[in-house]
């Protein structure tokens, strides 16, 4: 593949309820679209859905543009690729690359008609997927929400916890839902030496407790690992392939969210998958609220045989009013089919894309 050009977009989306996690609120996400056009004139699309602020990375929707329009847009403008894992590397700044290799799949596939899924090694018809709720302002208005999620289907639900938002809000909703999958995401707000509060949610025969403390500290993570029976699952601490080498090494979790903004991209994503596959260790696949393009890549990576845990990739609905893809992404009973095909599987719809576009930039 040569690509002759680039196009970045930062598209704008208001969320249909605000969501907050234990380190920030928000009300609309701002994701960067990433379509690049090959000699042929076939265009690939990807997503770079970075937060706005280094709360939950380093990386920022600043930081991304200006990585893209720098080096990663010009890189790949000299650099002809036959396979999306041949793309120009730079360090870190895992959320823009990723947009970058996800439109590289999207290209990739579709030129040899086939679906996303089936170009990564996915096997499943279906996927299994769950729900991300935020931090709300009272526990009545959390169990109004699990119920809303149940009601629609989900049979998972993955509550935010912070310190004061923990044991608390998980009694609450395992009482009223007793049947429901229930986990917690604290992503890394516990100081290293918080025991006593996992040791209380231990009791409460959670799916697993996701990214207690600080992203590099492993070995607290392997402490609270050999304290509880419930299984650590890594989110934050896993970027390149040697952290989930060394977190396994460490036993420093039982289960892993593969994501693929957080990991650069799907085929780094995949080779995350096989590690942990080969370990015996269960992955699902974590989302940043992305649109339905991120979305779709999303989908497309949980039909690996290795995504055995119910997926953060709810339908379109539960983020948006209307998604930029022309069909949205749609969730029944707890599941989302896997499209059939070539390439992600949905198609963009332009005109909302440029109603929505607070900046664009073409390189060629
Ligand atoms: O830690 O998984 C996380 C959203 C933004 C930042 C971090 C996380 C999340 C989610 C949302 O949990 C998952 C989703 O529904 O896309
Ligand atoms: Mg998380």
């Amino acid at each position: 593949f040569r690509i002759d050009r680039v196009e970045l977009r930062r598209v704008r989306l208001p969320l249909v309820h605000r969501f907050r996690t234990s380190s920030h609120a928000k009300r609309e996400l701002e994701h960067i679209l990433v379509t690049l056009i090959d000699s042929d004139g076939a265009a690939g699309w990807g997503e770079i859905a970075s937060p706005s602020g280094p709360f939950y990375c380093a990386e920022t929707v600043e930081s991304c543009w200006a990585v893209a329009r720098d080096h990663l847009a010009p890189m790949l403008l000299r650099t002809p690729w036959e396979h999306p894992s041949e793309l120009p590397v730079v360090r870190g700044n895992w959320f823009a690359r990723a947009g970058f290799d996800m439109a590289a799949w999207d290209l990739w596939s579709r030129s040899r008609g086939v679906p996303l899924a089936t170009a990564l090694g996915g096997e499943r018809a279906k996927v299994e997927a769950g729900v991300s709720l935020g931090i709300e302002p009272t526990i009545d208005d959390l169990v109004e929400q699990v119920g809303l999620r149940v009601a629609e289907g989900y049979r998972r639900v993955k509550l935010k916890i912070a310190p004061g938002w923990d044991v608390e809000p998980v009694e609450a909703v395992k009482a009223r839902y007793p049947e429901l999958g229930l986990q917690v995401d604290a992503n890394g707000a516990y100081p290293s030496e918080e025991m006593s509060i996992f040791e209380q949610l231990d009791e409460r025969r959670l799916l697993m407790i996701e990214q207690p403390y600080t992203p590099r500290d492993l070995l607290a993570h392997a402490a609270l690992q050999k304290r509880i029976t419930t299984p650590i699952c890594l989110d934050e601490s896993i970027e390149e392939i040697g952290d989930l080498a060394t977190a396994l090494h460490l036993e420093a979790a039982r289960i892993v969210n593969i994501k693929v903004s957080r990991m650069g991209g799907l085929t780094r994503a995949v080779r995350a998958h096989d590690l942990a596959v080969r370990h015996g260790i269960p992955v699902w696949c974590g989302g940043m609220h992305e649109f339905g393009v991120g979305r779709a890549a999303n989908v497309a990576l949980s039909a690996l045989p290795g995504f055995t845990l119910p997926s953060d990739v709810s339908g379109s609905d539960k983020y948006w009013a209307r998604d930029v893809t022309t069909e949205p992404v749609v969730c029944r009973d707890g599941w989302v089919g896997v499209p059939q095909r070539p390439g992600l599987g949905f198609d963009i719809d332009p005109d909302f894309v440029a109603a929505h576009t607070t900046r664009a930039e073409n390189f060629s």
